[in-house]
């Protein structure tokens, strides 16, 4: 048998179909799209391509323009990709190349997009690259400071969600939990089990959520979207008021604690935090809160914060807020409860596994250090030499002029798509390795085809995943596309680097290393892997000897004198003096509510919070253009949920098509109702590929990219995290025709 795998999971190739692996009990709706995507000949990337107005010199004008494109050779476009690189190289330096290249790419080992092209950059002299993540950003930026460990060393420490089944009695999920994050796993996974958790669970659950949907079976807390902060605190101000809080935990495990009471009480000259205070700005009842506060205090609890609710303005907050109100519960430590951040968010959490550090590409070093937040992109095209604030460090934006991107999409995944355009069009040359004729490669100058893992060779290796699967191409590489790896390899070629980028050995050579290191680390953790090619042969292996569980913090509850924390107190900071001293308005020293930048709190009348959660068809924008997502949409349009009474209220109708807008963009969708949304909200998923207009005058997105209307802000000075989930917007009916859609077909191709 033939396999082959994805961030989605892991298939069976049986005549020219995928068939999701036996032993995985919920498979993806996303992989039902991925092999018409693959084969999608409208949207696939044939050949290697150049933007006509950068051969006629144009600076990178009409980059955004919906400019033609001069088809060319591998070997001409690896050669000016090489010239430019040198060319720029020499005269401005690396800091002004930006390789940051952001994104999901695609599973597979070998072929991580990203990794080849940072292994190829750092071998031509470096380039800036780009830190933290837009999934969790303002917890990666947070969390070393208040846990004393980066936030990846505690997701990986999360307690499993064996204990959750068998001893938590209240799960409170801000965010909810959910199968349709769960889908994916970044490099890979074979079984989709957070269902069956969800279902195996004897307990309540709670899901604090503007969307009934964000937890099924759950009782539902509609909460007004960028409030779970002003919530958290009305919580933890109940159990202090009651004193149904832990001191002796507070007193012991946590440092800050006498600062945090007098904020809570109203101490510090602001009105006290409340059930009534925060009723009104959560739009939740007082009474609520208080009963919520006491079942929490009477039960064995665990709190989760899905990373979503951190991907708000002053994301930061309902992060530590979340975190103060499980130290007050004081059940830190034990078996079910506590504290998570990101349960469900993706397939790999809480599983009864070993982290395994599979071997990689090793990508070398860069020799520039410079770097950027990664959400700061359009800040840093369009204000080279500016300064911002980041992490208490005043940094200043490097002066760019040439862009790589391999395996991400910027003109998908950044907010404010028309702001971004802007930036875009600075640098003198843009480089982007892409499968599909995405916004990106659109707005690019030199466009490398790269093939999908349906068309190569590659092994599935995945921290948490017992399954490892030899991947198998399933169909022939469309037109002339290439694997990065073998673009790269053509491009070092040209720069006298090729022997330095492939260390002289063959693609089987590299998988074959990869195996062997895989092989040697299983060995150590005393579990045995057959040779690679038996390996190739079976396809599919499963590790045996692998089951772990997990309590989070139990080392540190368990003694710690001799296991603090890396924090500045060695404690879990309530109050921590660090942030403090940077003194941010936007971040204090302590878990705070601060009025988000928009919010149906202080909205134009009419205004509607829009959510733009992670699509249930798609990866992000990957497999758009493939057959579920496609016949999901309304008259090509990507679909947002409405309540019944809010399209009532403006004349919208089920099935139709609306005009969704705000002050910095639009964007057109179908609708569907549901009743379990809030009235004050709408949702639009993300993905829909960006595909920009003319329309009447203005130019907007035409098929339903909520990015065309969010608010391109960090969290706050300290964590610069994007805000996706934050901002208001109006919505309309459209009658009049629709525009055609680009994305649905190849550009214009022209000859010199
Ligand atoms: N409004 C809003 N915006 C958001 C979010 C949100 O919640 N709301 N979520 C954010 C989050 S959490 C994230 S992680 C980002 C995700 O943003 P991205 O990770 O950039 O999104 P993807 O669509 O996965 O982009 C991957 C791209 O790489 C290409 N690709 C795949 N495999 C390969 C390969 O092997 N080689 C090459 N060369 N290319 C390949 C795909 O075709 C695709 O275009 O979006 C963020 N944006
Ligand atoms: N199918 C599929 N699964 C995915 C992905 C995908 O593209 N497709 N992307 C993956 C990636 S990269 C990531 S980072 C994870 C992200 O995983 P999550 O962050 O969990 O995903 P989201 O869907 O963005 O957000 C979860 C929910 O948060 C709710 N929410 C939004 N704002 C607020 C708020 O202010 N308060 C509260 N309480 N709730 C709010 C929304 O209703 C939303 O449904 O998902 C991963 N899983
Ligand atoms: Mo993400």
């Amino acid at each position: 048998m033939k396999y082959t795998a994805a961030h989605w999971g892991a298939y069976e190739v049986h005549d020219n179909a995928l068939k999701p692996v036996a032993d995985d009990p919920a498979p993806s709706r996303i992989g039902k799209g991925w092999l018409s995507a693959s084969r999608n000949l409208d949207s696939r990337i044939l050949k290697p391509a150049i933007r006509k107005g950068w051969l006629e010199g144009d600076g990178g004008a009409k980059r955004c323009d919906d400019d033609a494109f001069v088809e060319v050779s591998w070997d001409e476009a690896a050669a000016r990709v090489a010239e430019e690189l040198t060319r720029i190289s020499k005269t401005h330096g690396n800091s002004a190349i930006y390789g940051g290249s952001y994104g999901w790419a695609s599973a597979g080992r070998f072929h991580h997009a990203q990794s080849q092209l940072k292994r190829f950059l750092n071998l031509a002299g470096g380039f800036v690259r780009a830190r933290e993540t837009y999934s969790h950003a303002a917890g990666e930026v947070l969390i070393p400071h208040i846990l004393g460990m980066l936030q990846g060393q505690f997701q990986d420490q999360m307690t499993s969600w064996a204990h959750i089944n068998e001893h938590c009695t209240m799960l409170v999920a801000f965010g909810g939990i959910s199968g349709r994050p769960a889908q994916v796993a970044s490099s890979g996974t074979a079984r989709h089990q957070t269902e069956q958790w969800l279902s195996q669970m004897k307990g309540r659950m709670v899901n604090v959520s503007p969307q009934k949907s964000d937890m099924p079976n759950a009782e539902w807390f509609s909460i007004r979207p960028g409030t779970d902060a002003a919530l958290m605190l009305a919580l933890c101000h109940t159990l202090l008021v009651e004193g149904l809080h832990d001191e002796a935990f507070l007193q012991k495990y946590t440092s800050g604690w006498p600062k945090l009471r007098a904020y809570l009480l109203g101490e510090t000259g602001e009105e006290a935090k409340s059930a009534d205070w925060a009723a009104p700005i959560c739009d939740v009842a007082p009474e609520a809160i208080r009963q919520l506060a006491r079942d929490m205090a009477a039960s064995r609890t665990m709190i989760n914060v899905a990373w979503g609710v951190q991907r708000t303005d002053h994301g930061e907050q309902p992060i530590w807020a979340g975190l103060a109100l499980a130290c007050m519960l004081g059940q830190i430590g034990q078996k079910g409860t506590g504290y998570g951040f990101g349960y469900g968010c993706v397939a790999s959490i809480g599983r009864s596994t070993k982290n395994m550090a599979w071997p990689s590409i090793p990508q070398g070093t860069n020799p520039i250090d410079e770097f950027i937040p990664v959400a700061r992109i359009t800040d840093m095209l369009l204000h080279p030499g500016e300064s911002y604030q980041y992490d208490g460090i005043v940094r200043t934006y490097p002066d760019i002029r040439m862009v790589l991107w391999s395996g991400g999409n910027p003109f998908h995944h950044h907010q404010d798509l028309l702001r971004l355009e802007k930036g875009w069009q600075k640098p003198e040359t843009v480089v982007v390795f892409e499968q599909g004729w995405t916004a990106t490669a659109r707005r690019a100058d030199i466009v490398l085809p790269a093939t999908t893992p349906l068309e190569r060779t590659d092994i599935m290796l995945s921290k948490t995943e017992p399954s490892l699967i030899s991947m198998s191409p399933v169909h022939e590489p469309v037109g002339e596309a290439r694997d990065d790896h073998e673009i790269l390899r053509l491009i070092a070629g040209k720069m006298g680097l090729e022997e330095a980028f492939t260390q002289g050995r063959s693609q089987e050579e590299w998988l074959r290393w990869l195996w062997e290191g895989s092989r040697t680390l299983a060995q150590e953790q005393g579990m045995e892997l057959p040779e690679f090619d038996q390996f190739k042969q079976q396809g599919h292996v499963r590790l045996e000897g692998d089951e772990e569980t997990r309590i989070a913090l139990a080392d540190y509850i368990a003694d710690p004198e001799k296991h603090p924390l890396g924090s500045e107190s060695g404690k879990i900071t309530l109050f921590n003096e660090t942030i403090a001293s940077f003194g941010l308005d936007d971040c204090p020293g302590h878990p705070a509510w601060l009025m988000p930048v928009e919010s149906t709190l202080n909205a134009p009348q009419g205004g509607l919070h829009m959510i733009s959660a992670q699509s249930d068809t798609r990866l992000h924008s990957q497999n758009d253009q493939g057959s579920e997502s496609l016949q999901s949409k309304i008259e090509g349009r990507e679909v947002c949920r409405l309540h019944p009474d809010t399209a009532a209220e403006r004349g919208i109708k089920a099935g139709s098509i609306v005009r969704l807008h705000n002050a910095r963009g639009a964007t057109f969708a179908g609708v569907h109702f549901d009743p379990d949304l809030r009235r004050d909200c709408i949702a639009l998923q993300t993905g829909a590929w960006f595909d920009a207009a003319e329309v009447e005058g203005a130019r907007m997105d035409i098929h339903g990219n909520p990015n065309a209307l969010t608010i391109d802000k960090g969290t706050s000075r300290l964590a610069q995290g994007n805000i996706g989930h934050t901002a208001i917007v109006f919505v309309e009916p459209w009658e009049k025709p629709l525009p055609l859609l680009s994305v649905s077909r190849q550009p214009e191709f022209q000859s010199r």
